[in-house]
């Protein structure tokens, strides 16, 4: 039988760095995710999606648009079984969104899981599922821990929200499953929802991770499941059903380099893309005056552009100099890259200023002036 795992589509994500409008925009898109899925199931003829939970970024601040474009969604599907247990940010609670909506206008084809103990048979796909929603935000037990290890002819499937208890990678608050537990319990599969990440911790338990990714560093899919009894499940990456890409790249400039990577970056057009870009290294004071100047016609090329620039201006005083060599200030700019090589300031300054930052302002700030001053003289 073939399944699709997805979780955590945290609808009402709010995104503080960007405009309402894109706020708008990244909520359609994620919609339209959760829409692909289904529409992957459709064509593949999977008649079982199961959702492990965080549904919604906040079950009590979710409003009830949000959960009727979800409901809205299943039963456009009505022969697609839906499996939906709650996590930890939409945890069931007397106030929480699904809540809001009287059951009897949940599609029929939605089986919500409301406890955290519900154990279901479908004799026409030949499995047990065994699926627990939460109750509350955090909680120190294992949400599955009431799961029998039973012997069945049935293809036996867990469906639970929280951590694997990972040495050193999971928080003791965040309902932690114990290592091994799909196999002590005699689970084919279990699905599991609330890292963000794709994760496979053994040939029998998997996250899938956020779809629609919040963050950079959210590298998740939904799944297709595929198991036969007493096998090794196959499970693939879902491809192409996320709208937006969170994107970071590194790069180390150089006097040499930068004219090249900047230009190729200035080429890209990803108006899909919410990228990262995080520059480092040394330029020539002149170098480093064109490469700030061209940053702003970046943003154009992406959705959305976070720029982390901690390039520095490499110390040159010849250069400088025969810019500025008519002026006294050369030996006031003299003094400042005398300055930045040097350990102490001559001033206090307040902990957490980096002193070469602020040196390297002030030399481009001279630059700048004596740069337009000059183009003001050819006039
Ligand atoms: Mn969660």
């Amino acid at each position: 039988m073939k399944f699709i795992q997805t979780s955590d589509w945290h609808i009402g994500y709010y995104f503080s760095s960007f405009t309402k409008e894109q706020n708008i925009e990244l909520e359609n898109a994620r919609f339209k995710t959760i829409e692909s899925i289904f529409l992957h199931a459709k064509n593949n003829n999977i008649s079982l999606i199961i959702s492990a939970g965080d549904q919604f970024e906040n079950g009590l601040l979710a409003e009830e648009y949000q959960i009727k474009k979800v409901l809205e969604i299943i039963s456009n599907y009505p022969e697609i079984k839906v499996i939906m247990i709650t996590g930890n940010h939409d945890f069931i609670a007397p106030g929480c969104i699904y809540n809001k909506i009287d059951k009897k206008h949940f599609p029929e084809n939605l089986i919500f899981i409301e406890d955290t103990q519900r154990t279901l048979e479908f004799s026409d796909l030949g499995v047990k599922i065994y699926a627990s929603s939460l109750k509350s935000k955090n909680g120190s037990h294992n949400p599955l821990d009431w799961i029998e290890p039973e012997d069945t002819d049935l293809i036996k499937i867990a469906v639970g929200h929280g951590s694997i208890a990972i040495e050193g990678s999971h928080n003791p608050n965040d309902f932690p499953i114990e290592l091994g537990f799909a196999k002590k319990r005699k689970l084919d599969y279990l699905a599991l929802g609330h890292w963000h990440s794709f994760f496979k911790y053994d040939d029998h338990s998997y996250f899938s991770g956020i779809p629609e990714p919040i963050q950079f560093k959210n590298q998740g899919y939904a799944l297709e499941v595929e198991i036969v009894k007493n096998k090794k499940p196959i499970v693939r990456e879902i491809k192409g059903i996320s709208q937006f890409k969170w994107d970071e790249e590194n790069f180390v400039l150089n006097d040499g380099n930068y004219k090249n990577i900047i230009d190729k970056i200035a080429k890209n057009k990803e108006l899909k893309s919410i990228k990262k870009i995080k520059f480092d290294g040394y330029l020539m004071l002149k170098n480093f005056h064109d490469f700030k100047k061209i940053l702003p016609d970046l943003e154009k090329n992406y959705y959305k552009l976070f720029i982390e620039n901690k390039v520095k201006i490499k110390p040159d005083p010849e250069e400088i100099k025969n810019i500025l060599d008519s002026s006294y200030i050369g030996s006031v700019i003299e003094k400042l890259i005398e300055l930045k090589k040097s350990e102490k300031l001559p001033v206090e300054t307040e902990q957490g200023i980096d002193k070469e930052e602020i040196i390297d302002k002030a030399l481009l700030l001279i630059y700048d002036y004596y740069k337009n001053s000059e183009t003001k003289n050819d006039n």
